[in-house]
């Protein structure tokens, strides 16, 4: 490594990565400033290597929206809808029960699901949709709701963070979804999501969730109006949460996609690049050396980037995503869904061991 980038101007941080120290918030932001995506790559590589081997991650998984209605404006959302909409939805957990059993494979091993904010909905209507998916379903895990649902069904139900995430624990959910971090720096957050929850109570609900036992994944959307600055800091915040709490498990960048909402209209953003998707998932993995995974959603990035993506750091591919509806809304062209197959190729002929898990990485089978 010194040797393959000794002449770089990386090969300070190149010595830092060979030596295991952690990188500053300078060393980010030089590494977001760089254009050699290949001396990135190299390092993320190293240090995924160190971490998981040639072992990439996959499950067999579902999504499922409770609903799209939404009481906040996201400027970046695509998927929102006023209640009295046409296509506005809001199913009980007897229609989702429904709904999965059409679709549900003997394989299936996580749920992940997200919804809308549905202002006459406490924590009862989660705790039901989890309590009966775990009736019907006990051996797939619950990965379910962001610490953005989280804070608002606190407030809904006149709660504390803690004791909804308690409710929630006790009706079988198993863990928490990365979203609703956005980029953490308030005066972004005020831009992109002023309802939300800010920087600070996303991580401590996350907090209180690793706590209480319950793991958790982080992400970042990038690609709107955010500097290069302001990623570092949202990085380095994920990177000092878990060094209190200790239970993320994956990080996942989030590339903007700009159709159907105010951002891409209004503001008339592009497209993410392979280019900047690629560096920003090899970022990822050098600056937040406490954490196990990085993951490359092939539903946003497609599945021939997230197979480049393995050399690159990343050791997930998330998985079959079965019924996407964020990213659809926001033009992804990707298929809904891919097959277990095409993900077994896709990792194997990148020279990588396939494995699937479930929400929690236990091992289910190694390809
Ligand atoms: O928080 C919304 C993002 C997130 C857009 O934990 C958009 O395993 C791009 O968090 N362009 C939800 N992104 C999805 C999410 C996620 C995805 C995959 C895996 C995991 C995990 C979590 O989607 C939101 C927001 O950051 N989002 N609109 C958009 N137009």
């Amino acid at each position: 490594m010194a040797i393959l980038l000794a002449k770089s101007p990386l090969s300070d941080i190149a010595e830092k990565v060979e030596a295991g120290e952690r990188l500053s918030f300078e060393d980010g932001v030089r590494l977001y400033q760089t254009n050699d995506i290949l001396a990135l790559g190299k390092l993320a590589d190293t240090v995924n290597r160190r971490k998981n081997g040639d072992v990439v991650y996959f499950v067999q998984n579902h999504r499922i929206t409770p609903t799209n209605v939404c009481a906040f404006h996201c400027n970046f959302c695509s998927f929102r809808r006023n209640g009295n909409e046409p296509d506005a939805f809001v199913r009980t957990p007897e229609q989702i029960i429904d709904h999965v059993g059409r679709l549900f494979s003997e394989r299936t091993r996580e749920f992940h699901i997200v919804g809308g904010l549905v202002p006459d909905l406490d924590v009862e209507y989660y705790a039901d949709i989890i309590r009966e998916l775990k009736d019907h379903y006990p051996n797939v895990h619950v990965k379910a709701f962001t610490a953005v649902e989280i804070d608002y069904m606190a407030q809904i139900s006149n709660m504390d963070w803690r004791t909804t995430l308690e409710i929630l624990r006790k009706a079988g959910l198993d863990a928490l979804p990365g979203g609703g971090a956005e980029i953490f720096h308030p005066e972004v957050r005020r831009k992109i999501c002023p309802e939300k929850v800010d920087g600070d109570g996303w991580l401590e609900i996350h907090g209180i969730a690793h706590e209480l036992g319950i793991k958790t994944n982080a992400t970042m959307l990038y690609g709107h109006i955010e500097t290069l600055e302001q990623r570092v800091d949202h990085l380095l915040r994920l990177r000092e949460q878990q060094d209190k709490t200790g239970g993320f498990v994956t990080y996942i960048p989030l590339a903007f996609h700009p159709e159907n909402n105010n951002l891409g209209r209004v503001k008339k953003l592009d497209w993410t690049t392979g280019f900047e998707d690629l560096k920003n998932l090899a970022i990822g993995r050098l600056l937040l050396d406490n954490f196990a995974h990085v993951k490359a959603y092939w539903i946003s990035l497609t599945p021939r980037l997230a197979q480049v993506a393995l050399s690159f750091g990343v050791s997930d591919v998330d998985g079959t995503v079965i019924e996407e509806e964020i990213y659809h809304a926001a033009g992804a062209k990707t298929e809904q869904g891919i097959s277990r197959a095409e993900l077994v190729h896709l990792v194997t002929t990148a020279g990588k061991t396939a494995v699937e898990r479930d929400a929690l990485y236990n091992h289910i089978a190694v390809n």
